[in-house]
């Protein structure tokens, strides 16, 4: 069996350089045969007007290429991510639908938030990594205190395989641990590489390095450590190689390499490293699913013979093919011509096209197989994560996370003639971006658009009107708010219709308030003894109030959380039904919630600033103003480093008025990090 697919994510925060590492990926693999670059605006990955004009990565793009090494042929799937926290949703698809990822850091800036967010995810998704410290040219550029970041900010066990020979401008090259060999890239598009000795002046560090690499393998592979510990075993570089290799699958830890992408030096090694040690499609744990008719938990072998399986991780809508569904198959395979089914809506369509996305062009191909990411055409109604199976077992995947918008717009064309087509480019875009939330607002009669921040709707509204041709007028950014109750209740609900014929009956009694855990959602503690209500009635009653929670009595946005605990009902012979009790739930909870002292819940930002100390007394004072807290002051590189959290309603407008403080000095990067009380001199401005 071949193991030669890979299928990487490449992960980090804004601007790490994770697009122009990218770029010389498909360069060296000779996908592409000239060196773009992101502040020029002529890269493969970034293709889009707004991506190009904002130098920023806004959707992710999966590409396919190949590596030789050591006589074979490696297909690499490489999915580019957005950094900004803004575009979550296409780092959360990507992640669900990869088996590894390099996670690129800035060798200066370091381990950032939105490097923890993103690391974070990918560990919930228990995939495998490799680092790269990128950008050891840069002035402060520090190996070794990346290093140490990775172990103490993303508790990770870092293994360099490499250390840098000199960093900022001296940046020449790196060292081979595990060959004992200087590399030096002499060209300018990097194509050469220079094998050397090891340099005297780093030789004491590199054998310290080299034995820290053997140290930790030795600490987490056991049979590595049989043979490190075998005085009569000689380590050949094979037992190094198989050593990483497990280490890094079982994610143990984490193979780091470095390289300044920008002067095209290191990423080669990197290339070789993608190949040796991270996962191929087939050597990992088979895949469970569920069967989508008897619920029963069905695992599935990741080969070509098992029943076709994939997940629709992206949908596009392209100006000339139409509505392309990207797709990551599982199991089985699927040939142009087939018919295959939607199990979340049961459709069964005929695949007119299979493709593979290539740089900038798409190559048709006659069959996907497991393992394999493309794209389809001829589906009418997929959505991202939805499950794609054979006719004959309808199989559901996990689906994808949607992240939930935290800020909304009003929004509506300047001119009465798009109102029509305007509905349509909306509903286009929300298929593609699932993050966006279009609403009516019921009082006022507006479309209400909400997205994951500020430079989302911006960047939203900006490709209506570049793509669309369609100007918008657009109201100041609102924060959406959740609720949650403070109080407990009990409360009888009794849902008694005859309408001539069956009539309706349901009847609960059940205590609701806030969850006692700090969890989010609904949990529902069922304590009906004695069948007093029939256990199928049961999930309908937890649905009721499921959705229920989305629309608050205070001010209509969704509550955050809340404890229903069902003590007691009764049922009618005849007029009891299912959608009886999920109303008596719904109606329930609108009876009862208000008395629950409801309370406006408000996201709130931990926001990172970098600047110099000059402008410390400037920055802290800003933050103060804006109802912020500071909970760490930092230094790094010779740079200060306010960690604090902001309530996301005065982070508006934070990156130009920073910028105009610090007279450009400062940089800053946020993260959600959490949802808390809106103070009550706020909250009576809000609610009315
Ligand atoms: N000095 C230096 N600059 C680099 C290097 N790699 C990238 N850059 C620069 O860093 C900036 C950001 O690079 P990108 O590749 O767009 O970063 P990104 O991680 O894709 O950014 P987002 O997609 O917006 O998250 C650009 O100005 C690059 O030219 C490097 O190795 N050295
Ligand atoms: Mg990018």
């Amino acid at each position: 069996m071949k193991y030669n697919t890979r299928n990487i994510g490449i992960i980090a925060h804004v601007d790490a350089g994770k697009t122009t590492l990218t770029e010389r990926l498909l360069y060296y693999t000779g996908m592409i045969h000239k060196i773009g670059n992101v502040d020029e605006g002529n890269t493969t990955m970034d293709k889009d007007i707004q991506e190009k004009n904002r130098g920023i990565t806004i959707s992710s793009a999966a590409i396919s290429t190949q590596w030789k090494k050591d006589q074979n042929v490696f297909n690499i799937n490489i999915i580019d991510t957005p950094g900004h926290i803004d575009f979550a949703v296409e780092v959360e698809r990507s992640l669900r639908v990869l088996d590894s990822v390099v996670a690129v850091f800035c060798a200066s800036s370091g381990v950032q938030p939105q490097t923890e967010n993103v690391w974070f995810q990918a560990e919930k998704h228990g995939i495998s990594k490799i680092c790269f410290i990128n950008k050891m040219d840069r002035i402060g550029a520090d190996f070794f205190a990346v290093l140490n970041e990775i172990k103490t900010k993303l508790n990770a066990v870092p293994l360099a395989l490499q250390i840098p020979i000199d960093a900022e401008d001296q940046f020449e090259g790196v060292i081979d641990l595990i060959k004992q060999k200087a590399l030096y890239w002499i060209d300018e598009n990097g194509e050469t590489i220079i094998e050397k000795e090891i340099p005297e002046n780093h030789k004491a560090e590199a054998d310290e390095f080299r034995l820290k690499l053997m140290e930790t393998l030795a600490e987490f592979d056991e049979n590595f450590f049989e043979n490190f510990m075998d005085s009569e075993t000689i380590i050949s570089e094979e037992m190094i190689f198989e050593a990483i290799k497990r280490a890094c699958q079982s994610r143990a830890v984490v193979p780091v390499l470095c390289g300044s992408a920008f002067k095209n030096k290191g990423v080669q090694p990197l290339l070789d490293a993608i190949a040796s040690y991270l996962p191929a499609p087939n050597q990992l744990p088979s895949i469970k699913g569920k069967d989508a008719k008897t619920e029963e938990t069905i695992e599935l072998e990741r080969n070509e013979e098992e029943t076709f399986s994939g997940l629709v991780f992206k949908v596009v809508i392209d100006k000339h093919m139409g509505k392309l569904a990207m797709l990551r198959i599982y199991s089985g395979s699927i040939k142009s011509g087939d018919t295959v089914q939607n199990v979340r809506t049961d459709e069964h369509f005929r695949i007119s096209r299979i493709l593979q996305m290539q740089s900038d062009k798409t190559t048709t191909i006659e069959e996907g197989k497991a393992g394999d990411i493309v794209a389809l055409t001829g589906i009418k109604d997929a959505k991202t994560g939805d499950s794609l199976s054979g006719l004959e077992k309808p199989i559901l995947l996990e689906s994808i996370t949607i992240p939930t918008p935290v800020i909304r717009v009003s929004i509506e064309p300047k001119t009465n003639a798009d109102e029509k087509s305007f509905g349509l480019v909306l509903s286009k875009i929300q298929e593609e971006d699932p993050s966006l939330v279009v609403e009516r607002d019921k009082q006022t009669g507006e479309t209400l658009l909400s997205g994951l921040g500020e430079l989302h709707l911006e960047v939203t509204l900006e490709k209506i009107r570049l793509n669309h041709g369609i100007e918008i007028n657009q109201g100041k950014p609102k924060v959406s708010y959740k609720e949650i109750l403070t109080e407990t209740k009990k409360h009888r609900e009794k849902l008694v219709k005859q309408t001539g014929g069956s009539g309706q009956f349901a009847d609960i009694t059940f205590e609701i308030g806030p969850r006692d855990d700090n969890e989010t959602g609904l949990e529902f503690i069922n304590q009906i003894k004695g069948g007093v209500i029939p256990s199928e009635y049961i999930p309908s009653i937890e649905k009721g109030f499921r959705e229920a929670m989305e629309h608050g009595t205070l001010s209509g946005n969704p509550l955050e959380s809340m404890k229903i605990t069902l003590l007691d009902g009764s049922t009618h012979s005849e007029d009891s039904k299912a959608l009886d009790f999920e109303l008596a739930a719904r109606d329930g909870f609108k009876g009862v919630a208000k008395s629950c002292k409801p309370k406006l819940l408000e996201p709130i930002m931990q926001v990172e600033i970098q600047s110099i100390e000059e402008y410390t007394g400037v920055v802290t004072a800003d933050i103060n103003k804006r109802r912020g807290m500071i909970t760490s002051i930092d230094e790094k590189s010779g740079r200060k480093i306010f960690t604090a959290e902001v309530p996301l309603a005065s982070t508006f407008g934070y990156i130009s008025d920073l910028r105009t403080l610090t007279s450009g000095r400062a940089s800053i990067s946020m993260k959600l990090s959490h949802y808390a009380l809106v103070p009550d001199f706020i909250a009576n401005t809000l609610v009315t």
